[in-house]
């Protein structure tokens, strides 16, 4: 079994959203277009409560991208987004849902951020994809989504570590940190992981 996983294709990621994502909304006809190659298909929903300890909103005096210290980790600072049942949190309305069997969601504890679906930063909590997969006989997954250096990224390197044969598929995602990304490509394929 093969699945598809969609990694927060909410509208606070794309151009004009809370933490836009430059280009973001060019992945949509991509992952439209591919869902025909897979036995399943999933999806992840970044789901903050209002007082997030992420968001920037939270820590009066400091800008957004600044990093600071959060539940012993450091955390970078974001834009309040992905609001629980704000239109920012909706999927994005092109993206079609029709296929989509499971939705998970991450990111509901205001004191720990949640970029992989599987788990949250600090591997406090599991939300079930992993045991969700496994029990749908999926054997290798393939991640598109938003965006590549956080959600699609830990996403990635945790569905290596459940044991996935795992791919990102280069054309349905894109970076926040275009930089950045070299490293994590690097870091995600020493870890066994493929781009296609
Ligand atoms: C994401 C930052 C904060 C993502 C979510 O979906 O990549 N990034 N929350
Ligand atoms: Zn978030």
């Amino acid at each position: 079994m093969k699945a598809l996983i969609i990694v927060d294709v909410q509208n606070d990621f794309l151009p004009g959203g809370a933490l836009e994502v430059s280009k973001g909304d060019e992945i949509i006809p991509v992952i439209n277009y591919i869902q025909k190659d897979y036995d399943l298909i999933v999806a992840t929903q970044d789901w903050h409560p209002a007082n997030h300890q992420s968001f920037v909103s939270q820590h009066p005096g400091k800008l957004p991208f600044e990093i600071i210290e959060l539940a012993g980790m450091t955390q970078v600072l974001w834009p309040d987004h992905c609001i629980q049942d704000s239109y920012g949190a909706q999927f994005a309305e092109d993206l079609q849902l029709a296929r989509v069997e499971g939705i998970f969601r991450k990111g509901l504890n205001p004191f720990i951020d949640s970029y992989s679906g599987f788990y949250d930063n600090g591997r406090l909590k599991n939300t079930g994809l992993s045991g969700y997969l496994k029990d749908r006989g999926v054997a290798e997954l393939h991640v598109s989504g938003l965006a590549a250096d956080f959600c699609v990224f830990y996403t990635a390197m945790d569905a290596l570590s459940e044991g996935f044969k795992t791919s990102i598929i280069s054309k349905a995602t894109k970076a926040i940190d275009k930089g950045a990304m070299m490293e994590k490509k690097n870091e995600f394929i020493r870890a066994g992981g493929l781009l296609i």
